[in-house]
């Protein structure tokens, strides 16, 4: 227990159905990882937290297209000491370490993700973009989804373009931003049919959908009356170096989730945990 709040210490078993959409699709959703009780008790924290740190609270009309997607604040797990152990959790490490096929990954960074009611669109974009992480396995980095309500079918979770996780860079270009022009580009790709658009639809409050570093991927609109409270954590597969030429978006990254560690250099720093221990 961390000041009352639920222990999520237990590692949870994967279904090995689950482990083989991830591999193949490059997402998956595993549902009920956390109870519904579990999450609400967790999710006055982290939603409050999300608030308190967010990096651009204007209103709505006056942030551009990323901006309106939702309130963003990360390394929440820095700022409040009770949220340590829900980014920390064992049992949602154990979960990404099984997607990965690996022993252990460690931790980028976590952040919160909430999409206010007439929250705009999440463009398309792929994470591994901003990320400067290299490794000899193609999938080796992974975010977790967790809505900390029930979203319905209206507002959707993410939808994913399966199999672009093992395409690689499909800007072909590591510097763009998230934006227009960079959705828009996306969006052109995706109608050549190579790679279909999928979805898990609503989900219950502590359902997680996973994915890929390259994963490419975008949420809807938030036209409800209700806002939809997120929280992802982020893991690499341990044996990860640091880009030996970390782009000018990587270099935010690189100073701010894995504390500047010099190019070419094993990642892993007092920011990055390494889980099981
Ligand atoms: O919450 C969203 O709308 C988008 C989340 C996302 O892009 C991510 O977690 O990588």
């Amino acid at each position: 227990m961390s000041d009352g709040l639920p222990d999520l210490e237990e590692p949870c078993a994967v279904d090995p159905a689950i482990v083989e959409e991830f591999q193949d699709k490059g997402h998956a959703v595993v549902r009920s990882l956390c109870s519904s009780s579990e999450v609400a008790r967790w999710r006055p924290v982290l939603e409050a937290a999300t608030r308190r740190g967010a990096w651009d609270s204007r209103p709505l009309a006056e942030r551009d297209t990323y901006g309106r997607a939702f309130l963003q604040a990360g390394n929440l797990w820095q700022v409040d000491p009770r949220i340590r152990a829900f980014t920390c959790s064992l049992r949602f490490a154990a979960v990404a370490a099984t997607l990965l096929g690996v022993d252990h990954v460690r931790l980028y960074h976590d952040q919160g993700l909430l999409k206010e009611s007439g929250g705009g669109r999440t463009p398309w974009h792929q994470d591994q973009q901003y990320w400067p992480l290299e490794h000899d396995r193609p999938v080796h980095s992974l975010t977790m989804w967790m809505p900390l309500v029930d979203i319905s079918d209206e507002v959707g979770s993410l939808r994913f373009a399966s199999g672009t996780h093992l395409a690689g860079d499909l800007a072909g270009d590591l510097t763009g931003p998230i934006s227009d022009e960079s959705d828009a580009k996306f969006a052109a790709l995706l109608e050549q049919g190579r790679f279909p658009v999928e979805s898990h639809g609503g989900l219950r409050a502590g359902d997680a959908s996973f994915h890929a570093g390259w994963t490419l991927h975008s949420a809807g609109e938030n036209p409800s009356d209700r806002d939809r409270p997120a929280m992802t954590v982020i893991w690499f597969a341990d044996g990860c170096r640091i880009a030996a030429e970390p782009t000018t978006h990587q270099t935010f990254d690189l100073a701010i989730w894995l504390d500047g560690a010099p190019p070419g250099s094993a990642a892993g720093g007092p920011l990055n945990p390494r889980f099981p221990a």
